[in-house]
């Protein structure tokens, strides 16, 4: 029987619009070479331009427009700036985060041969860890309000949400996937010296969730340290877990030592597949490089080869159709046609189409 995945193909805004056909085009190769069949949706809402003839990011009905939806691909969103970011956001990624329950944001980050990585002495192995953001609550809120607007006695506030449920959903995902890993070793981002309510209570929960994997290294480190180490010392991260905000600041940061955001990956997951889970690349839809064909199509690529990984659990053709397409990825990185983030000159289309070839071979 022909497994069939039905995918929900999302450009949204900016270069979203630029990467999604190269990330379509190695699916389709990937499909082709492994013997499955794509069933595509594609869709012009979640985007800037919907909203600008709609004054809204989505439709009221996107839900049941996605029925049936294995997983939905998301490029990027935000841009034109006539929509504020805030609303944008709100309107469309953070919405299917939280109303598909995908509590986890899973950013692997691996420095490639061939990527121009910017710390010096570092060579292929001394990046390659996962960081595991909380992704549905924390400092990602709109709890809070104005008081005084447009007077000297303005005063805002801006409330963030930690729940046992949650925090101990994304730990005990962290801990489970350290313990899976040869290294069992898990970094746990904190501020619990500064930020004295929340971040105190974020470790005890790491505490407890600990003693249930005695066999798991837990390293809790404050936020700014941690920083400075995943510049430092990366070679000494395996599994990093952290809320919401730490956890997007860290997975642009850790990309960013491996030469290029452009190659970052994400997979926004309800691990209990209640619900559809988004991928993604961790970029934006980078207004300043939209329309010249330049843009890196590398991150959708990977994060459409973490969808076939997902759908299939790592079995059968969806993991070894992940498996080619990362391949196909280090080769081209290695010895292909570039994009100018990674030293090269090549357009978005080229990487696609090389690695598309590398799939099908
Ligand atoms: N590729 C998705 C995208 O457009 N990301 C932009 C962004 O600002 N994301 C915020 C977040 O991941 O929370």
């Amino acid at each position: 029987m022909i497994n069939t995945f039905r995918i929900a193909a999302i450009a949204g805004d900016g270069i979203g619009k630029e990467v999604m056909p190269e990330g379509l085009r190695v699916l389709r190769a990937a499909a082709s070479r492994f013997g499955f069949a794509l069933e595509l949706r594609e869709f012009d809402w979640a985007s800037c331009d919907w909203y600008a003839q709609h004054g809204q990011m989505m439709p009221d009905d996107w839900k049941e427009q996605l029925a049936g939806v294995d997983a939905v691909y998301f490029g990027a969103v935000g841009w034109p700036a006539t929509v504020p970011d805030n609303v944008s956001l709100w309107g469309s990624l953070l919405k299917f985060r939280r109303e598909f329950d995908q509590y986890i944001n899973l950013r692997p980050v691996r420095l490639f041969e061939g990527a121009p990585c910017p710390l010096a002495g570092r060579k292929v192995g001394d990046i390659d860890y996962v960081v595991v953001r909380e992704n549905t609550e924390g400092e990602y809120t709109n709890l809070g309000g104005v008081m005084f607007a447009g007077t000297e006695r303005e005063i805002v506030i801006q409330e963030s949400v930690f729940s046992r449920h949650g925090a101990d959903r994304v730990l005990r995902y962290a801990f489970e996937l350290a313990n899976s890993r040869q290294r069992k070793a898990l970094t746990v981002a904190t501020k619990s010296n500064g930020i004295a309510i929340s971040m105190p209570w974020w470790d005890a929960r790491t505490d407890e969730m600990a003693r249930q994997y005695p066999d798991v290294r837990v390293d809790k480190q404050h936020i700014d340290i941690l920083c400075a180490r995943f510049v430092l010392q990366p070679q000494r991260f395996d599994v990093v877990v952290a809320t919401n905000l730490f956890g997007d600041i860290l997975s642009d940061l850790g990309p960013a030592t491996t030469g290029t955001i452009g190659l970052a990956p994400s997979a926004n997951l309800n691990p209990e597949r209640q619900f559809p889970s988004l991928f993604e690349p961790v970029h934006g839809s980078a207004p300043d490089i939209y329309g010249r064909r330049i843009a890196n199509p590398i991150a959708m690529i990977w994060s459409g080869a973490l969808m076939l990984d997902f759908l299939t659990q790592g079995q059968g053709s969806g993991r070894a159709a992940h498996d080619a397409i990362v391949r196909a990825i280090e080769d081209v990185i290695r010895s292909g046609p570039r994009t100018p983030d990674l030293g090269g000159d090549a357009h978005t289309e080229d990487v696609g189409q090389a690695i598309a070839n590398q799939v099908k071979e």
